[in-house]
Parts: structure tokens; C-alpha cells; sequence
């Protein structure tokens, strides 16, 4: 059986396939569904400092290849998830924090405070596409520059970032700069592609409420997105790469390696899917490099051919 651990910002992991960050893993019972299942890691919600609601509901919907959402980041705010990695322990995995701080100074107390914390690692989320009156992080790159250069010096423990899709050269370019100046962890790109609208033309209406309609697209509509911006930054920096966006097959997960991710999470196909997705995939993806004739995941990481 070919092997498909890794090591990441000094993490190992049993499997390169763990969750996204996001669906089903608000509450400790979620979270205890990710730690019985397969998956090498517990990602947890992103989280503020206080508890929230989210955004109204309809909020999700599940499409044809994928998914829009816009729950607008309801989680039980930070202090709940500092508990969870002590009452986690007993799954023996990495559990990650996910910190989505509503300005820098939230997100700086929060990265001190899981710093301090039993998490493994830390992902400071900068592409929430779905907070009313809030723009990306990661796409303002003077603001993108400065929350990493005080954030990331603060945390003891690894911390990465949650970049949200490029789709320009140039911006590209722009990303990996402050990147290599403020040299995360890893970086987990993508998050969901923002502000989709989605409308049934029966019922002649948006699918989701928030926001007049409008949210992050996720799942199989992504893939190639998610594909591309791995394999950009694969090219441009020397950060390990945590792929997400579209996996559901261990094909997708193979194709993400060898575009340069270290690591692959899976967001959409477990939301539809349930936890049984991870030894699904797994599995899969174990076959695939057999049936290739590769025994590790280094045997083929990033080495992309060009035609
Ligand atoms: O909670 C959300 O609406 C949400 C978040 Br924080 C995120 O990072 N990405 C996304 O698609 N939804």
C-alpha cells in the first residue's frame, strides 16, 4: 500500500487528507465526528472573539457539482475552541485552529491565545467572503501585508494563512512577495470563490438569502481555480501548500500533489458526504499512486509536466 503521510511546518500527519475548515465543524460533537473518522486532522470553524449567529438562513446550498454558501462565520467564539483540543486528545490527531479575527487587534488575541493553547497549528483565515461590510484581507494587499507582519511574529505554535483565489499573474506575483517576507507555515489556498450568485430559475429567486444572494462557490465549480492558484504558488514560493477546493475523488487529490500541495482538506464532498469521505478518498488516492507505481507522496509532488 503506497504510503501517504507527510510532515508539515513540523506536524505529522497519518494521511495527507484532512477537513476544510468550515462545514461540519462548528460544535465539539462535529468536531468528535471528524476525530472518529479517517481524517488526519481536526480543522476547527474559523472563529472571532465572541460568539456568533452567522448570517440569516437560507445560507447553504448544495448545487449540481458543488455548493454556495454564506453562513457569514457563526461559531461559538474563540475561547470554546481553546477547550476543544483537551477534549479531542483521545483521536490522537493534529487539531487546527481557525482564527477569523473582525480587525487586527481580535486577531492578534486570538493567535497569543492559541499560541498558548493545545492546538497543533494555527490558520488565520484573511478570505471570509461572506461578512456584510468586510472585504477580503487577501485581496487588499497593503492591509494583507500588515496583519501577517503583526500576526504571524506573535504565535509560538505553526501558523499558516487562508488565502482566498487569485486569478491574475500580476496578483499572483503581489501574494508571494509578502509571503516570502512574512513566511507563514504553509498556506491553505483556496477558500470558496467569492460572491457567486446562484439563482433557480423556476422559483425566479436567489438559493440563499444573505447578502441579496450572493456567496462563496465551492466543490467541483472551483477545482481548476483551487488547481491553479496550488500550482502558482508551488511555482513562486518555498512554503509547504495545503490544497482545497473541489476534492472529492483521490484522483482530485492526486492531481492537487502533483500540482505542489503538501496536503489536501476537503470541504464541499464532506459537507454532502459525511465523515466517511476521508477513508473514501484516501483510499483512492492509495490505489491511484499503486496503480502509478509511486510508493510516497514525495515520488510526485509538483512535478507537473507542461505539455
Ligand atoms: O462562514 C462563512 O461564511 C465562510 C467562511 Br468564514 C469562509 O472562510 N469561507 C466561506 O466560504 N464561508
Amino acid at each position: 500500500m503506497a504510503d501517504i503521510s507527510v510532515k508539515i511546518a513540523g506536524i505529522e500527519l497519518g494521511s495527507c487528507i484532512f477537513n476544510a475548515a468550515g462545514p461540519k465543524d462548528v460544535t465539539l460533537k462535529e468536531l468528535e465526528a471528524i476525530g472518529a473518522s479517517r481524517s488526519a486532522a481536526i480543522a476547527m470553524k474559523s472563529c472571532t472573539k465572541e460568539p456568533r449567529e452567522g448570517n440569516e438562513e437560507p445560507r447553504y446550498c448544495a448545487l449540481e457539482s458543488g455548493s454556495i454558501n454564506s453562513m457569514g462565520l457563526p461559531n461559538l467564539g474563540y475561547k470554546e475552541y481553546m477547550k476543544f483540543p483537551a477534549l479531542l486528545k483521545s483521536f490522537g490527531k493534529p487539531v487546527i485552529a481557525s482564527v477569523s479575527g473582525l480587525c487586527l487587534e481580535d486577531n492578534i488575541q486570538m493567535l497569543k491565545a492559541f499560541s498558548d493553547s493545545e492546538v497543533s497549528a494555527i490558520e488565520l483565515n484573511l478570505s471570509c467572503p461572506n461578512i456584510k461590510g468586510k472585504p477580503q484581507i487577501g485581496y487588499d494587499f497593503v492591509q494583507m501585508d500588515e496583519v501577517l507582519k503583526e500576526a504571524l511574529k506573535i504565535s509560538k505554535k505553526p501558523a499558516g494563512v487562508k488565502l482566498p483565489p487569485y486569478f491574475d499573474f500580476v496578483h499572483f506575483e503581489e501574494a508571494a512577495g509578502i509571503l516570502k517576507r512574512r513566511k507563514p507555515a504553509f498556506i491553505s489556498c483556496i477558500n470558496s470563490i467569492g460572491n457567486a450568485l446562484v439563482i433557480d430559475a423556476e422559483k425566479e429567486a436567489t438559493v440563499i438569502r444573505p447578502k441579496g444572494g450572493f456567496g462563496g462557490l465551492g466543490g467541483k465549480y472551483i477545482k481548476y481555480t483551487a488547481l491553479a492558484n496550488v500550482r502558482k504558488f508551488y511555482e513562486l514560493i518555498d512554503i509547504p501548500i495545503i490544497g482545497v477546493g473541489g476534492v472529492s475523488s483521490g484522483r482530485d487529490a492526486f492531481e492537487f500533489i502533483l500540482a505542489g500541495a503538501s496536503a489536501v482538506q476537503i470541504g464541499t464532498a464532506f459537507m454532502e458526504e459525511g465523515p466517511s469521505v476521508f477513508a473514501r478518498v484516501q483510499d483512492e488516492l492509495a490505489s491511484f499512486m499503486a496503480r502509478k507505481g509511486y510508493s510516497r507522496l514525495d515520488d510526485f509532488r509538483g512535478k507537473l509536466k507542461v505539455i
